[in-house]
């Protein structure tokens, strides 16, 4: 090889690695489980000391009630479906008992902050770019299997994007500051 055609393929192995940091990740096709349609299924990276790690997606439902019993993926230890509770002002996780109620002809959305896949006990880090398995069982819909997306801070789907967002930055701040003299639990919540 000459030493130009070794500098070009250098370049473009560094076009290569570059790629993928920078462009957001597209969501995978849907899948369907009967009239439910589950859409952007996706992980928080996770720092390499992480023992837990959350996992979130859209749940379309164009028929009847069905519920959300159970989750499974072989990253991680336990899998529980969890939500968010406030205990005063302080965020809080709790597990879901009995599941999660799917309403029919709805839509139901899994994100930061709310209901969540809970994986306990990773047994690697949640790497951006990497994708792994996820297995729901709904009640009436079965056990389906699901691609989960890792996703880096910046490249998380946003479910209210047709939201004000300034608004909602405004309010966060306003909201910490009248926190300012509060406790320091506040960084109980994690995700
Ligand atoms: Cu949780």
């Amino acid at each position: 090889m000459s030493a130009k055609s070794v500098r070009l393929a250098a370049a473009a192995l560094c076009a290569l690695l570059a790629g993928p940091a920078l462009a957001a990740t597209d969501p995978l096709p849907p899948v369907k489980a009967g009239p439910l349609s589950l859409e952007v299924v996706w992980a928080r990276a996770t720092a390499s000391s992480a023992k837990a790690g959350a996992a979130y997606l859209t749940i379309v439902n164009g028929g009847a009630d069905d519920r959300l019993t159970t989750a499974a993926s072989p990253v991680a230890e336990t899998v529980e479906l969890h939500t968010h509770i406030m205990d005063g002002s302080v965020a809080r996780m709790r597990k879901v008992e009995g599941g999660i109620e799917i309403p029919g002809d709805a839509e139901l959305v899994l994100e930061p902050g709310g209901l969540h896949v809970m994986l306990i006990g990773l047994k690697q880090p949640l790497k951006p770019g990497e994708t792994f398995p996820l297995t729901l069982t709904f009640e009436k819909a079965g056990a389906v299997g699901l691609t989960a997306q890792v996703r880096a801070p910046g490249d998380e789907p946003d479910a209210h994007a047709g939201h004000d967002h300034d608004h909602d930055h405004e309010h966060g701040d306003d909201h910490d500051h009248d926190h300012d003299h509060g406790d320091g639990k506040a960084a109980d919540h994690h995700h």
